[in-house]
């Protein structure tokens, strides 16, 4: 039980599980006290200085076109769970651990994790899109949770999201030319009210919580401020996932809480494969090169 159970507060009110239920996402304030905070950044600090003798993408980074050694500009450190220990602790921490429970349930699995680094002034925008489309599962009680390291405000490119579209019975097009493009294309999006979409702000250590079938996205960062959101993938144990199932073993290896299961939970749920896969890989900033019709750039 974390301090704040213990003296009866919840992190997620009542009122904030229905608003979860009801729009598919919500921003819980102070989820990472400050010395967490702390120190997250230094190792993501350290982390994005030893990316200066990495001139090509590869497991660890993905760059902005402009990176150079003198200059490192790293727009994402892809699955930080594995390079340090620190992103482990943190998304097993008792307060991270009560909003998961509130949302996803007693047992709880991290399906991966990323840390997406919008820099002053040029910061990456990235389009419209479900989370579901990339990764379908047997079940949707899946979300994701944006770790805010920086205050984010309306103008340093924060995530963007589209009340209630999670609900929706289907999963919107991410395909172009017959491969997988990660993103949706607006014009064959009539149906959705993207000038809707309310912006996830807040002060570093606030965490967004949205649901997997959400359309979401974000501009770049125009600010002089840089915006660091540090996301960790996260579902029930008994969503199992419908690609990339490596071994028993290391799919256990990533509970977060409560048991495994050799028994998913099947449901009706809208499913498109990510199939063909993208022309380009490595990153959802890769996978939407392709897009023609763009709506942030
Ligand atoms: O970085 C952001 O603002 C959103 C990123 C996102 O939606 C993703 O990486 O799937």
């Amino acid at each position: 039980m974390s301090e704040f159970q213990r003296a009866g507060w919840a992190l997620i009110s009542t009122e904030q599980l229905s608003k979860y239920k009801e729009d598919g996402f919500i921003v819980v304030r102070s989820v990472v006290d400050e010395i967490m905070l702390r120190r997250i950044n230094n190792v993501v600090d350290n982390l994005i200085a030893q990316s200066a003798d990495i001139k090509e993408h590869n497991d660890i980074y993905d760059l902005e076109p402009n990176h150079t050694p003198e200059q490192p500009r790293v727009r994402r450190i892809k699955t930080p769970h594995k390079w340090d220990s620190i992103f482990w602790d943190l998304v097993n921490s008792e307060r991270m651990t009560e909003c998961l429970r509130a949302l996803l349930g007693p047992n709880v699995r991290l399906h991966g994790s990323k840390l997406n680094m919008k820099l002053p002034g040029d910061g990456a925008a990235v389009e419209w899109h479900q989370d579901w489309a990339f990764y379908p599962h047997t079940n949707d009680d899946v979300l994701a949770v944006g770790v805010m390291l920086d205050d984010v405000t309306d103008d340093n490119g924060p995530m963007l999201a589209i009340s209630g579209s999670h609900n929706q019975p289907k999963v919107w097009d991410h395909h172009q030319d017959g491969f997988f493009c990660g993103a949706i294309n607006p014009e064959n999006a009539s149906d959705v009210n993207f000038d809707s979409a309310v912006r996830c702000t807040g002060r570093a250590g606030d965490c967004s919580f949205h649901h997997v079938r959400l359309i979401h996205g974000s501009e770049s960062n125009t600010s002089l401020k840089p915006r660091r959101l540090l996301l960790y993938e996260c579902s029930a144990a008994d969503a199992w996932p419908l690609l990339r199932f490596s071994s028993l073993e290391e799919f256990d290896s990533r509970m977060i809480c409560g048991e495994s299961t050799i028994e998913p939970r099947s449901e009706d749920v809208p499913i498109r494969m990510p199939l063909p896969p993208a022309v380009r890989q490595g990153s959802i900033y890769e996978n939407q090169i392709e897009l023609r019709n763009r709506y942030f750039t």
